[in-house]
This record gives C-alpha cells, sequence and structure tokens, in this order.
C-alpha cells in the first residue's frame, strides 16, 4: 500500500473538513483528546522536547499518534496541515466556521466554541474552559505570519542541528524553523505562528487546546520532511551529545508505551508512521488525482469501474485515456505529449492538469484558461477525464475539444 497523503487544509472539500471535525469532536467526547494535551503540558516541563534537537522528532510521533486517534473507523482521514505563508488574513479558509473555527477572546462560533454545546472544554491548569485565540491582533504581543522567504531561509540550512543543540543555537534547520532566537534574526517560524494565532495557542504547555495546533504542526513536519528529502541522514547529534533523549538511537521523552526511538521516525514512509504530504508528489491512487498527486510515466489510473484507463504510456510518453468497453481497447482522448523526455503527469494546486517533462518543463496543460486553484482530475466510469472544482463544479472534461498539435 502506498504511503497516506497529508494535505493542504485549503484544498479539502466542505465535506473532508465537516468530516475532520466530527472525528475531532468524537475523539474529545470519547477523552482520547485531552490526553494530548496532558502530555503537552508535561512535555513544556521535559527539557528534551522544546529547544533541542527532538523537537522535530517529538512533534512528529505526537501528531501522528493523534492522527491514529482520528483515523479509527475513518480509515481515509489524515491530519491536514495550515500552510501559513498562505496568507496571514483572519478570513483565510482555516478559520472558516465549519472548520477550526474564527478567532475570539472566548471563540463564539463554531464547532471548537464552549457556548452553547459545552463540547470542546479547554483544560489545565488556570484555563478557562471557553477557547481563545487573537489571530495577529493581540496589542501585546503583534506578529506577522511567516512569509515564503522565511522558509527558503530556513530551507538555506544544509545541516539540521548543531551545538549546543538547545534554544541558543543559531545556524542550523531545527533553531531556524522552531525560532527560540529573537524574531528580529531568525524566521523563528514555529513560535511565531503559536504567537500570531494567541490564545490557547500561546499558552507553551496547553496550546493543544486548540485543534489548530495540530494542523500548525504538520506544516512545520511538512517543512521538515521536504527538507529530509534534500537531506537524508542529517539527524543530529548521532552519539557525540551527553544528554539522553537527543541521540539518534535514543528514545523520546514521555513516549513510553511503547518507546519510540528517534532513528525510527526519521522517515515519514517508516511502518508505524506511514505518510507523505502532497508537496511531496504522491503517486494518485484510485480514480481521483487530488492537488500534488502525480501520475508517473509507465504509470495509469482507473475509473471506479475499471473500465477506462487514463495512462502516461512509457512506450511513447504520451498520455492517452483509453476505453476498454471496446476490444481492441480504443483511444478516446490523448494530451499528444509524445516525447522521450515526457516524465510525469500532476494536478497543480493552481488547478491545472499538468504533463511534465525532465526539466519541469510543461508540455500541454488542462483548462489552458481559467484553472481553479485546488481543483481535482477524476476518471469518471462513463469515460470523461473530469477536472472539478472544490464543489463539485466541472472547469474542465476531456470531451472539449482538444488541441490537435503537440509541442515538439
Ligand atoms: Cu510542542
Amino acid at each position: 500500500m502506498a504511503p497516506r497523503v497529508r494535505r493542504n487544509q485549503e484544498f479539502l472539500t466542505k465535506a473532508e473538513k465537516q468530516n475532520y471535525v466530527t472525528a475531532l469532536l468524537e475523539v474529545k467526547a470519547a477523552g482520547g483528546y485531552d490526553q494530548y494535551t496532558r502530555l503537552h503540558i508535561q512535555a513544556a516541563d521535559n527539557r528534551l522536547v522544546h529547544g533541542f534537537p527532538s523537537f522535530l522528532p517529538w512533534h512528529r510521533v505526537f501528531v501522528s499518534q493523534l492522527e491514529r486517534d482520528l483515523r479509527a473507523g475513518r480509515p481515509e482521514l489524515t491530519v491536514p496541515y495550515w500552510d501559513w505563508t498562505r496568507a496571514d488574513d483572519p478570513k483565510t479558509s482555516v478559520w472558516d466556521e465549519a472548520f477550526m473555527g474564527p478567532g475570539g477572546s472566548p471563540v463564539t462560533k463554531g464547532a471548537f466554541a464552549w457556548e452553547p454545546t459545552h463540547k470542546w472544554r479547554c483544560i489545565g491548569p488556570d484555563i478557562d474552559p471557553a477557547l481563545e485565540r487573537n489571530l495577529g491582533t493581540d496589542p501585546r504581543d503583534p506578529r506577522t505570519l511567516p512569509t515564503a522567504a522565511d522558509v527558503a531561509y530556513c530551507n538555506g540550512w544544509n545541516i539540521y542541528d548543531r551545538y549546543p543543540w538547545d534554544r541558543t543555537t543559531t545556524s542550523a534547520f531545527r533553531a531556524a524553523i522552531e525560532g527560540w532566537i529573537p524574531l528580529d534574526r531568525l524566521p523563528a517560524m514555529h513560535n511565531r505562528v503559536h504567537r500570531w494565532v494567541g490564545g490557547n495557542m500561546a499558552d507553551f504547555g496547553s496550546a493543544p487546546n486548540d485543534p489548530v495546533f495540530f494542523l500548525h504542526h504538520a506544516n512545520i513536519d511538512r517543512l521538515w520532511a521536504e527538507w529530509q528529502d534534500k537531506h537524508p541522514d542529517a539527524y543530529q547529534p548521532t552519539g557525540e551529545d551527553p544528554r539522553d533523549g537527543e541521540n539518534i538511537d535514543d528514545p523520546l521523552a514521555l513516549f513510553t508505551n511503547p518507546e519510540v526511538v528517534i532513528r525510527s521516525v526519521l522517515d515519514t514512509k517508516a511502518t508505524d508512521l506511514d505518510y507523505v504530504y502532497d508537496t511531496q508528489r504522491p503517486s494518485a491512487q484510485g480514480s481521483v488525482m487530488y492537488p500534488g498527486d502525480v501520475v508517473r510515466r509507465g504509470a495509469s489510473l482507473w475509473d471506479p469501474t475499471h473500465k477506462f484507463e487514463l495512462v502516461l504510456q512509457g512506450t511513447d510518453g504520451n498520455l492517452v485515456l483509453y476505453d476498454y468497453t471496446v476490444t481492441p481497447r480504443k483511444a478516446i482522448w490523448t494530451a499528444w505529449t509524445v516525447s522521450p523526455e515526457t516524465a510525469v503527469c500532476i494536478m497543480r494546486f493552481d488547478g491545472t492538469l499538468a504533463v511534465l517533462d525532465r526539466n519541469e518543463t510543461v508540455l500541454r496543460s488542462y483548462p489552458q484558461q481559467s484553472p481553479v486553484r485546488g481543483s481535482r482530475a477524476d476518471v469518471t466510469s462513463t469515460g470523461t477525464l473530469e477536472i472539478k472544482d472544490l464543489d463539485g463544479r466541472i472547469v474542465w472534461n476531456s470531451k472539449q475539444p482538444a488541441p490537435v498539435t503537440a509541442n515538439a
């Protein structure tokens, strides 16, 4: 089985977002969710969880364990991530009333408001039961969200961490992305987003009271996973550090049943984790290409009834839709991407289905006009390739006339 895919919350349908909220409320009602908040309160008192090399692996396991609980009875669910570089507008979709809910002190709308349902009670010492958020408006601590330039700054470090392996470390990936150094000197991405959201998220220990905690940490984990793709085997320290709980073969603090050794979670595709992010170009599964999904040369997608195949042909690089209800099979649509250089068909985040060559040059893309961000491509059981927006509206379909000449 291919690893599960964690996706950008911006590209989930209303039904998928509702499903995620329902799962959170169920796990909360059963008492499972608060275990994570309690564990994180303990973690705030443990010097090995924040401000040290194990910050990233520890939170990787933390998010994965909640995800495992949310998936009980919902095998298709994964924790979505919130890409805060996309917008620092409180109206952005993560704060929709039907998803994480809006800001407020306290939050008064959505599934996580204390009144009137009393279903989402915040816990912890000196913590009011009502969820609070300020979304960049706290006058005592005004902040902006990190930008794409801040992400690029973090990615500029080729070293994972360095001596003294703590909150005073500066010139390394972990230090830059976590952020204990004054904000005018480093992007401080993780800490900065906690403080921008404010309210419960700004409380160090009990921050998971706000369910957006997990969407934020999924994004931090995604940035680390992408960095790891370029820097395999980069984790440090590898044995020279005298502190227990930091070295690559040490167990992570507080996860005792079972113990989790750092080395075992450095690859998100490892059996116990088994996920990737949509930005890592997962192979499309089933009949739908979600944003980020790819069909590599030689691979194909089938409609749900297994009568129609969309294939990026290994032989000639052409993207072709075949009808198997007739014998011999019949090509009913093609993108004319015949080339020895053709490499991959990808559903891009901008809403276009594109065929790229080895140099990432676009050989062909659909629709050619008015793409809608977050659209998906679907091989239907009536033999059509359709591109649909998140409300299910068809943006383009293969019955429209295809261009007749290939890009030579
Ligand atoms: Cu934390």
